[in-house]
């Protein structure tokens, strides 16, 4: 009687979780490598803001679970998570994102665009279009929007940097980049990539002198810490696409797959504003708490050194045409 009474348990147990299955809500699984500090951080507020407004419309029909911090891997391997369907949504850099497909290092060529605007009409248009989905097409996954972080700062712990001539000697941790790495050499100094989850410790233990990231990005990493000397420089934008996994994208019906659409778009369009808002405020924290800052004094050396560069991507990117 036991035996009956146990098999009909795990039967009713297992019809009940089918039903439940059939009919649960979707759930999508968003990743990130940014922090989730109080004051928020640069792509987690892309992230919340796609949280929000996909379960706000969707009346809690589907839900989102954002795992910040590196939680399912370094950047590479949440992308490759997003290719394989475990993970259904990423946002990540193009830093990384230019290791899987070269056309992708156009973003990270240094110095190509002026300031946010011109980047952001580059994005937005044609062409920003096009690698966007030739990107797709090529990896499996669908490029839904460009999110947004500031221009990437030096920072280090030797002395300031002003000219080219003072960081030569200095070794720099880059993203595992070849526009990063071309850039840094070319400026005599040492480049070494580091995946972004153990820049802190390496800061601290001084495998390196120096990094470059955005202020709200060195505010959130509490690069004060490790680091003293920041340098303003507008060489490269932090561009970070929110991704999904294609095969899932697909699989959604049309009115789902507008709202997740719909809500990429939203969120990097508040990812654009909400870093803008946020530079000075993580740049003034960063001073704050010991930091200093100096311009670069010698713009004219730091674009030679960086369109010197640029010849070696060519090829890469579609050609000098896709560059000019
Ligand atoms: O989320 O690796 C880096 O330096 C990047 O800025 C990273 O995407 C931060």
């Amino acid at each position: 009687m036991k035996k009956i009474t146990s098999i009909f348990i795990m039967i009713t147990t297992l019809v009940l979780a089918l039903s439940v299955s059939a009919n649960a809500a979707v759930e999508i699984k968003l990743s990130h490598s940014g922090p989730t500090p109080a004051v928020g951080a640069t792509n987690d507020e892309g992230c919340k803001a796609f949280k929000k407004y996909v379960e706000d419309k969707s009346n809690g029909e589907i839900k989102v679970k954002i795992f910040p911090n590196n939680q399912l891997g370094n950047e590479r391997e949440q992308f490759e998570g997003v290719q394989m369907g475990t993970i259904q949504m990423c946002s990540i850099s193009t830093g990384t994102l230019s290791t899987v497909d070269k056309q992708m290092l156009v973003m990270d060529i240094p110095y190509l665009f002026a300031n946010k605007k011109a980047a952001y009409s580059f994005l937005d248009g044609p062409m920003g279009v096009q690698i966007r989905d030739d990107f797709g097409a090529k990896t499996g996954t669908v490029m839904l929007a460009y999110g947004e972080n500031g221009f990437r700062h030096f920072t280090n712990r030797v002395r300031p940097i002003k000219s080219p001539k003072d960081i030569a000697g200095l070794k720099i941790r880059v993203q595992e980049n070849p526009a990063h790495i071309a850039m840094i050499k070319s400026m005599g100094a040492t480049p070494t990539p580091i995946p972004f989850g153990e820049l802190y410790t390496a800061l601290s233990q001084g495998v390196v002198d120096g990094q470059e990231n955005p202020h709200a990005i060195n505010r959130d990493q509490k690069f004060w810490e490790v680091q003293k000397y920041i340098t303003n420089i507008h060489y490269m934008l932090w561009v970070g696409p929110m991704l999904v996994s294609d095969p899932w994208f697909r699989k959604l019906d049309p009115q789902t797959k507008a709202l997740v659409e719909k809500a990429a778009k939203e969120a990097a369009a508040y990812e654009w504003k909400w870093s803008a808002e946020q530079d000075e405020i993580a740049l003034k924290e960063c001073l704050a708490r010991g930091m200093v800052i100096n311009d670069v004094s010698d713009e004219p050396a730091w674009t030679e050194a960086a369109r010197s560069v640029w010849p070696q991507f060519y090829d890469k990117v579609g050609g000098k045409a896709v560059v000019d």
